[in-house]
């Protein structure tokens, strides 16, 4: 009787894990249950290449190409390879910098959509063999492949399907081409770890239509280099949808099979040049791609992860002018923050300049980048903390969770899908960040999840979010406690979590007003989020340290000054400097058409005194005009260098105001003559509800005494709007000048 028992026992186990193996694609068949699509959902896992290629968090793209030297971001394929001539050419130092900065791979535009190659192919001329550099001897490929074997890096190709150079492009015989280029990249380099294939095609409805061979391709990188992740237009790595380098809140890994179709990739891609980076129109960030709305009705899953890809600077290639455009080490904590700490990787575009060397500027920002997330990640907070574990399966006990790796993790019983794990740090800490993995071996299964602390008498919610996934960190006003509580709500099967974090961020200073004009006299605050810091600021433009001014009281000032303050916390963590620069009205404003008595502001420098309006347009921080544009000239009296410009707007259709449809930007050196600077259109439909503010804005260095800013009004009210014909508002609270 027991050996039947163990025998149906041994069977229905079997029989259940056959069931739900996991596996990188599952079918969901049409009579599945709901509640049998979360449990296929739960079981579908990364390939060990996509897992290793996960690992990897944060990586290096490399645009470098004729592009560099026609200060162009698209070639036109018609470039004389002579042009492409780097004059101090240096993979190392390229890949010693990424190694500094903590970055593992690096993946190079081995060929942009111009054609031409970094490597002396034997099947077409436009390369690098017929450029001066070294002779046309060298190879761009293989000392960047070289260089990142030598230092333990990973390395990846970029190579652009869409071809402007090659005359077979649009014929069957161009697969052909393309394959071949496959097989030098991937047979004379060593080993390739990633192929990034663009969608990008600007050919337009009138030109070459190229219908590629996909599954060869793919075929061609399994056959060459089996352990390579294929992207973007590829099976096993997804583009977020976006160049900005903010991922999505909700992101899940398992996402139904249709998302690997490379048609509708190329449809969300880029389709003609800009001046920077991509920002696709419309939606095509959707913020939900699997949840459980999203995978029932799927026909098939598939583990699909996504990758971040943005650049350090406003274009994918490198332009002089842009040198001072490098992103600040804070955008880029805050791009980490919405990229890898939303269950992505980052792969970050550091394009390498006309010397062939990576700039000095971009260089500082990774490197204090670095140091930024040094400061902060060292010191997990629950390092030693004991923890409780409302329910725990053989093997699998909560220790495991505060060691890094997937190879210890904690995982309730089977089945199980909610439980609470409480920790007891000890003695009372201050953390404002939370960094969860889940073990993706196993594959991504929370849906829902909250942070808790324990304020003496009972315990307080302090974050809650959706998906974790690979990696998961959320921000938050700080927050002392010396026990919490991580809940997890809701999950497909029972979650297997890795690791978890506490952490103290830098401390965040504040400045208000952060800058702006004034008539005779202005007060500044500086403050900081939490209490115990202390502030030190400078007047003459240099950096502020400890031995710097003080801060104990308001500032108040009565000539133009440069204001630069810092905070450092008890440890002695730096916040970023944060700059005010308050100019004493020497230059003149005017406006062709006056804001309406309604809406004055506070005075005529409303407009550029570093103040935001409130949402609900109390404050007098607004002009308004009703029914006409705003055209504001600004005279400095001086040359001046100017860097970026940006207008900021109302939308609040309910009360009638609207957001220009396009703002323009000029600049002049007399007053009289305007030279266009930049401008955008209104690309969003008047009919948005809710109150936003939309920013408008042009970067790019120019010296000028005059600057003019012309929003366009829609005039009247929008056919559709209650006042349909009636005059529309437009509210514009600040134009920042830098
Ligand atoms: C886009 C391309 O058009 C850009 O030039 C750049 O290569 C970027 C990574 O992808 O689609």
């Amino acid at each position: 009787m027991k050996k039947i028992f163990y025998f149906l026992f041994a069977t229905i186990l079997l029989w259940s894990c056959q069931r739900y193996q996991s596996s990188n694609f599952i079918v969901i068949d049409p009579d599945d249950s709901p509640e049998e699509i979360i449990k296929k959902a739960a079981h579908v896992v990364p390939s060990e290449r996509q897992l290793a290629w996960q690992d990897l968090e944060y990586t290096a793209f490399c645009h470098f190409g004729v592009n560099t030297f026609t200060d162009r971001e698209w070639g036109y394929g018609n470039e004389d390879p002579a042009v492409f001539n780097p004059t101090e050419f240096d993979a190392k130092q390229w890949v010693s910098t990424f190694v500094d900065a903590g970055m593992r791979m690096v993946i190079v535009t081995a060929k942009h959509h111009d054609g031409f190659c970094l490597w002396p192919s034997s099947l077409t001329d436009h390369s690098v063999k017929s450029s001066p550099w070294q002779n046309g001897q060298g190879d761009v490929v293989k000392d960047v492949a070289d260089a990142c074997h030598e230092a333990g890096l990973k390395f990846g190709v970029y190579l652009s399907p869409w071809d402007r150079h090659e005359q077979c492009y649009g014929t069957d015989q161009y697969n052909d081409y393309f394959v071949n280029q496959l097989t030098e990249l991937l047979s004379n380099y060593g080993i390739v770890d990633e192929v990034w294939f663009d969608g990008a095609c600007g050919e337009g409805p009138n030109g070459k239509k190229q219908v590629y061979d996909w599954l060869r391709y793919f075929k061609t990188i399994r056959e060459l280099q089996p352990q390579a992740v294929i992207a973007i237009m590829g099976t096993d790595v997804r583009w977020v949808g976006t160049e900005s380098g903010y991922g999505r809140v909700m992101e899940w890994s398992v996402v139904p099979h249709e998302f690997t179709d490379t048609e509708s990739i190329a449809d969300n891609s880029q389709q003609a040049e800009t001046d920077g980076v991509y920002l696709p129109m419309g939606d095509k960030m959707a913020s939900d791609l699997g949840s459980r709305s999203k995978i029932f009705k799927a026909q098939s899953l598939v583990w699909y992860p996504s990758e971040v890809d943005v650049s350090i600077r406003p274009g994918w290639f490198y332009h002089a002018a842009q040198d001072e455009l490098v992103k600040s080490p804070e955008k880029l904590l805050d791009i980490w923050f919405s990229s890898v700490g939303r269950n992505s990787l980052l792969l970050l575009n550091v394009p390498p300049d006309t010397r062939g060397l990576i700039h000095e500027n971009d260089v500082k920002t990774l490197m204090d980048f670095k140091k930024i997330r040094d400061a902060i990640f060292t010191n997990n907070m629950l390092e030693n903390a004991s923890i409780k574990s409302s329910s725990f399966s053989m093997g699998h006990r909560a220790a495991g969770l505060l060691i890094p790796g997937r190879e210890k993790y904690w995982q309730p019983k089977n089945g199980v899908t909610e439980a609470d794990l409480e920790f007891d740090l000890g003695a009372e800490k201050t953390f404002d960040c939370l960094l969860i993995q889940e073990n993706i071996e196993l594959g991504q299964r929370v849906e829902q999840f909250s942070l808790e602390i324990w304020t003496g008498e009972r315990w307080k919610e302090i974050t809650r979010s959706t998906t974790i996934g690979n990696k998961r960190m959320l921000r938050f006003s700080p927050q002392t406690a010396q026990k919490v509580r991580l809940r997890l709500l809701q999950a497909r099967w029972s979650p297997a979590l890795s690791f978890v974090g506490l952490y103290k961020r830098m401390p965040q200073l504040n400045i208000s007003p952060s800058g702006g004009a004034f008539s005779e006299e202005i007060s500044v605050e500086l403050s900081t989020a939490e209490t115990g810091n202390q502030i030190y600021y400078t007047l003459d433009g240099s950096e502020p340290t400890t031995f710097s001014l003080k801060y104990t009281r308001l500032l108040s000032f009565t000539e133009s000054t440069n204001l630069r303050a810092v905070a450092f916390d008890h440890r002695g963590v730096p916040s970023f400097t944060r700059e005010g620069s308050y100019t004493k009205a020497t230059f003149s404003m005017s406006y062709k058409y006056p804001p309406s008595p309604k809406y004055p502001g506070k005075d005529q420098l409303t407009i550029i005194d570093g103040r935001k309006g409130m949402l609900d347009f109390s404050g007098g921080d607004w002009l308004g005009w009703e029914g006409e544009d705003m055209v504001v000239t600004i005279d400095y009296k001086k040359i001046k260098d100017l860097k970026m410009i940006s207008a900021s707007f109302l939308h609040e259709q309910g009360s009638w105001i609207f957001s220009p449809e396009g703002v323009i930007f000029e600049t002049s050196m007399d007053g009289v003559n305007f030279q266009y600077w930049g401008g955008k259109k209104n690309l969003d439909p008047w009919d948005q509800p809710g109150t936003i503010r939309r920013e408008f804005s042009t970067i790019g260095a120019r010296k000028a005494r005059v600057v003019r800013v012309t929003a366009k009004s829609i005039v009247s009210c929008p056919k559709g709007h209650a006042g349909e014909g009636g005059k529309a508002w437009m509210f514009c609270d600040e134009i920042t000048i830098k």
